[in-house]
């Protein structure tokens, strides 16, 4: 299929959590490829860097008034996509996270249409949006209308397409679009003056990135911790913030692990931390992906991860790490254990961490997205107007 360049209206979170991490770069490589982007969102996207070709941002503002006990940044959100979609003669609108960017990303396509322009909606569907915030009865008819009205509808994992369809009547059919790595930015390096920050040159690194949300089970990897650090003299760095913070310096005060247990709070440049593991964990109750262990094994560093989710597409059973049913923390530590003390196995572990990682490699990825686009324009050209 001949694909054209065209304007596409990104509507994301601007955090550094995953959707909006994956709605950024995808952004910033369509426009690399010649296409406009025009991000739409409340604040500056965490990862869109400094001025770029082919990137435009508008910000959502909302006013006060002394009515809103709630500012209404639903509605705000939905006028300013339909005044940068007629300014900007956006082709395709595609939004990250269903709650509330898919309802939104409809009410202004049906208020677009009203002025004449049409314009497909296309939503990628992330993991909590469905699997956490998107069943809970105060979203669920909101959530599955809305994908049911989406133009297109992506997710980023098998796993996810599938709990998607146990948990909602959909009638669209998902295609699943994998998570990408830029594999310029993570690869493996070595910067030694970092790594000894941290630890002696006969200990051992393991890592953990999120948000520091009750989802990840960060409990279970200090716990784990514990009993490794006992076989293998070795520290734990935990990357990122969030409300389990205060629970998690408890806990780690509890086992004693102070001198061991590394927080580092937010941190930008995450791929020179995890160059310096050797040890990448995810243990979460629910992944739909696992970025974070993507990006890890970019780095060439293996991964024990829970067997949640989409975790199992990411990172795979003895080959490039260990998966373990979710809260069996003595399993972990049993094969962390494994791994940090046979150098043998954690090097071809480390290769084939890599080798993993180039599967989800930005260029392989990037072209289904924008087949993607021109499928759903071509559907939209192709139907009459009612
Ligand atoms: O993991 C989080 O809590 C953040 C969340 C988000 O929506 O930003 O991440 C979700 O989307 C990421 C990008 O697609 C996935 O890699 C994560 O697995 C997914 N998180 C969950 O399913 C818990």
């Amino acid at each position: 299929m001949a694909l054209r360049l065209i304007n596409i209206g990104i509507v994301c979170y601007p955090t550094y959590g995953g959707s909006g991490v994956v709605a950024t770069e995808l952004g910033m490589a369509l426009a690399s490829k010649g296409h406009n982007v025009h991000f739409i969102s409340y604040k500056r996207p965490a990862r869109l860097g400094i001025y770029q070709t082919n990137v435009y941002y508008h910000e959502v503002s909302t006013s006060e008034y002394p009515l809103f006990d709630f500012k209404p940044y639903d509605t705000a959100l939905a006028s300013k996509i339909v005044d940068v979609a007629l300014h900007n003669n956006l082709d395709v609108l595609h939004v990250h996270y269903a709650i509330p960017h898919a309802i939104i990303g409809f009410l202004a396509r049906e208020i677009l249409f009203t002025k004449g322009k049409r314009i497909p909606l296309i939503t990628t569907l992330h993991g909590t949006d469905i699997t956490l915030v998107g069943v809970d009865p105060s979203f669920y008819p909101v959530v599955e209308f809305s994908i049911n009205q989406s133009n297109t509808v992506t997710a980023v994992s098998n796993s996810l397409k599938s709990d998607t369809l146990k948990a909602f009547k959909i009638q669209k059919d998902i295609h699943v679009i994998p998570n990408f790595i830029d594999l310029e930015r993570f690869k493996p390096q070595d910067p030694r003056s970092l790594r000894c920050k941290f630890a002696t040159s006969d200990q051992k690194i393991i890592s953990h990135i999120s948000n520091f949300r009750k989802v990840k089970r960060i409990d279970d990897i200090i716990r784990m911790f514990e009993i490794v650090q006992k076989t293998v003299p070795s520290k734990l760095l935990l990357i990122g913030d969030g409300p389990e913070f205060g629970s998690l310096v408890n806990l780690v005060d509890q086992l004693k692990l102070t001198e061991s247990v590394i927080f580092l709070g937010k941190q930008d440049s995450v791929e020179e931390l995890l160059a310096i593991s050797d040890l990448f964990m995810l243990t979460s109750d629910k992944e739909s992906f696992g970025l974070s262990a993507l990006e890890a094994m970019a780095c060439g560093v293996p991964v024990i991860s829970s067997d949640a989710g989409g975790l199992k597409e990411v990172n795979i059973h003895g080959i490039t790490g260990y998966s373990c049913p979710v809260g069996d923390f003595e399993m972990m530590s049993d094969y962390a254990i494994r791994l940090l003390t046979d150098d043998k196995l954690h090097q071809l572990f480390k290769q084939n961490a890599l080798s993993q990682a180039r599967v989800f490699e930005l260029s392989n990825i990037l072209p289904m997205y924008e087949q993607i686009y021109e499928s759903s324009l071509i559907a939209m050209e192709d139907s009459p107007i009612i």
